[in-house]
């Protein structure tokens, strides 16, 4: 059996051993065992997590913006079912993380299933709420960093890429990181990202590459009081806990092409 996830005509093949779990009450969520992937989770045919390279989105997601605020002690984590962005928020000195997820099957059937968490689920600091990520944003206390690890803004996740959403999350945290599509094969979702977070003070784009992920290039917004002076005192901290995250990776993912420079100019006039 294999599994196909194109875009645009072309895409990704995964030879699948078998499929470990499925539910489809709020979205169609499905764990496979690859051939050689390991575990991997779908969301609406779409893939979110590889035990391959997860490891490498994840840090990025998370050790970007936490090493950039100056004293990250609250942390709120908008989706991230499958536990992998919590296991990598708890490895800094935090008091609490608040995951919020839309959908109980993904994080039932990720423990059971997938099981990339590392126990965070279990972590006295942690809180998980079962609420539309948007709602909870309207009526929530302050948080040091939002993190946004949805996925791709169609279906459930829609709302987490719109203005509104952007406006309460700048007003509700120091600083805001969010997972925002691959900016070469899915450039009018990259580019409606990046007009509606305009409104987050400081607003930049970086960079990583996620292997199993729409061509690889894979893109992050970060906005709000970072700042790069942070980031090697902070690194200290977590030194020898990261796989892929270092500040070198840190640093250089903000170094863009022209092409993609270029795409966000645009997007600003647009
Ligand atoms: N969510 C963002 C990845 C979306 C991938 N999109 C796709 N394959 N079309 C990842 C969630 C992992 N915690």
């Amino acid at each position: 059996m294999e599994f196909i996830e194109k875009y645009d005509g072309c895409g990704l093949v995964i030879k699948i051993r078998k499929k470990l779990a499925e539910a489809t009450k709020i979205q169609k969520v499905e764990i496979f065992e690859t051939e050689s992937l390991g575990k991997m989770l779908v969301i609406d045919g779409k893939v979110q997590v590889t035990e391959f390279d997860e490891h490498i989105y994840h840090e990025m997601l998370v050790h970007v913006p936490m090493n950039s605020c100056k004293d990250a002690r609250s942390v709120l984590i908008v989706g991230g079912g499958d536990g992998g962005a919590l296991r990598e928020a708890l490895k800094h000195d935090l008091e609490k993380v608040v995951l919020v997820e839309i959908d109980r099957n993904v994080i039932e059937l990720c423990k059971k299933f997938l099981k990339i968490e590392n126990g965070a689920f279990d972590d006295p600091r942690v809180e998980i709420v079962f609420e539309d990520g948007k709602k909870y944003v309207e009526s929530c206390e302050k948080f040091d960093v939002i993190i946004v690890d949805g996925t791709d803004p169609v279906g459930v996740s829609d709302p987490l890429f719109g203005r509104d959403f952007f406006e309460l999350c700048a007003e509700k945290c120091k600083v805001f990181c969010s997972q925002s599509q691959s900016p070469i094969i899915q450039r009018d979702l990259f580019r409606k990202m990046l007009q509606n977070s305009s409104v987050i003070k400081n607003r930049s784009v970086f960079i990583s590459a996620i292997p199993t992920y729409p061509l690889a290039i894979w893109s992050f917004i970060i906005g709000g009081d970072f700042s790069f002076k942070y980031v090697e005192r902070k690194f200290k901290r977590i030194m020898g806990k990261t796989r892929h995250y270092n500040p070198e990776v840190h640093f250089s993912a903000f170094i863009l092409p022209e092409w993609l420079k270029e795409e966000i100019r645009n997007a600003g006039r647009g």
